[in-house]
């Protein structure tokens, strides 16, 4: 992939006599200049509010905001009726878990979710479960860290109305077969909503050809601003389901004791919604698709592939999820044995090398795994090999200090 590197101003930072290494782009991404200016241009010259003023100025925000929804239907092969704005993943499956949860699950129902789950896609429907009085389950992994199909299917049941699932895992890195799933989930007659915050800012996702029924991802995981993120659902089911936030815009007449309700996406955008943010993720989405998103795959493998030889060979670290890069995003979770996840990302910060530590909100799958937390590395665009060569050559600098 063309070097990418300087488009990021972020990266210019020095941090300790070197430049920043930053390797933890799952939890949130760094921004290009194409972004960060598409934002500014928007503020300085087309600020107001959208789909109310009548003045040029409105009339050209909520162009660029409704602009901003068709590239990202594109992006994903969906159509723009069907692309809610949200203020990203979790609230997109917050949102879903009362309006689809509402019209769709009763008592002794069951809601089938996965232990490799973050917890924005586990605890909302424990709280569906709980207010409905139907039924949680999950399913198990494998010793390689991928999903137990086999258990998925012993645990699908007439009585599942919901699989909500993960189509890449934040920790184990794994990639589910979304497409097998959904097929599986539809034969019960469940309706499918997929997580996708870890996924489509790194792999082309044609969201049709998935067969989901529901999909969440955030913004600022693909290089756009936070505070902006997507829920997608089929048509049908939008027109279907009730609304999960009622007020202005998503109404079509309002009298004094009732309402009806405005067309998807409207009728699930109400108030006004984040139109900078919008704007900005529309530059990330034409940013990506100029650099191709099977280019930004392979690009990702391939230093996916070289942080896991280079952990493997390291006796003293213990690595989760698939050994094979195809098999994977582009995260990989580990820990140096004895030590602290804390202490080897303090230690790495003081060379410059930004990497998470903690349960990274996945405390089930940790719990699983018999630890309390993991290190983390993450890839995006603007890394490069020389990052990673840096990243390894520190570990064996931290585990000198602390372990060896
Ligand atoms: N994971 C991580 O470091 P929000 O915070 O709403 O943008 O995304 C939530 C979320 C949902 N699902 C998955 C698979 C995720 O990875 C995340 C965010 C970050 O792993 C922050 S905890």
């Amino acid at each position: 992939m063309r070097t990418v590197r300087t488009d990021f101003p972020i990266l210019d930072q020095r941090i300790n006599g070197r430049s920043l290494v930053y390797l933890d782009s799952a939890a949130t991404s760094q921004k290009p200049r194409q972004v960060i200016e598409a934002v500014a241009r928007f503020y300085r010259e087309t600020n107001a509010n959208v789909h109310r003023g009548l003045y040029g100025l409105s009339v050209g925000a909520t162009e660029l905001y409704e602009g901003a929804r068709k590239k990202v239907a594109a992006f994903i092969g969906v159509d723009p009726e069907e692309v809610i704005f949200t203020r990203g993943t979790t609230e997109s499956l917050n949102a879903l878990s009362y309006s689809l949860g509402e019209a769709w699950v009763g008592p002794g129902d069951e809601i089938l979710v996965t232990v490799m789950e973050h917890h924005a896609n586990l605890v909302p429907w424990q709280e569906l479960a709980k207010r409905k009085g139907a039924v949680l389950q999950a399913v198990g992994i494998t010793p390689e860290g991928e999903l137990d199909l086999e258990d998925f299917r012993r645990k699908l049941s007439p009585r599942t109305r919901i699989v909500a699932v993960t189509h890449v895992s934040n920790v184990l890195g794994t990639v589910n077969p979304i497409s097998e799933i959904a097929e599986m989930a539809h034969e019960v007659g469940a309706k499918v909503v997929v997580d996708a915050a870890q996924a489509v800012p790194h792999m082309s996702v044609r969201v049709k050809e998935q067969g989901c029924d529901f999909l969440a991802f955030s913004g600022h995981k693909m290089l756009a601003p936070t505070g902006i993120g997507v829920l997608w659902g089929r048509k049908e089911l939008l027109e279907e389901i009730p609304p999960f936030l009622t007020g202005g815009e998503m109404i079509r007449e309002v009298w004094i004791d009732r309402a009806t309700w405005n067309d998807p996406p409207y009728k699930f955008e109400a108030g006004t919604p984040p139109v900078a943010q919008a704007v900005g993720l529309g530059a990330a989405v034409e940013y990506l698709e100029g650099l191709g998103m099977e280019e930004v795959r392979r690009h990702e493998e391939e230093l996916v592939a070289k942080v896991l030889e280079g952990l493997l060979a390291r006796d003293y670290v213990d690595v989760y999820g698939p050994r094979d890069p195809a098999r994977r995003g582009g995260v990989v979770a580990f820990n140096l044995k004895g030590i602290h996840p804390h202490d080897v990302a303090t230690l790495l910060d003081q060379e410059g090398i930004a990497i998470r530590a903690g349960h990274h909100c996945a405390q089930p799958l940790h719990r699983l795994l018999g630890i309390a937390a993991s290190c983390r590395v993450s890839v995006y665009v603007y890394n490069t090999p020389d990052d990673i060569e840096a990243f390894l050559a520190a570990l064996d600098r931290v585990w000198e200090a602390l372990g060896g």
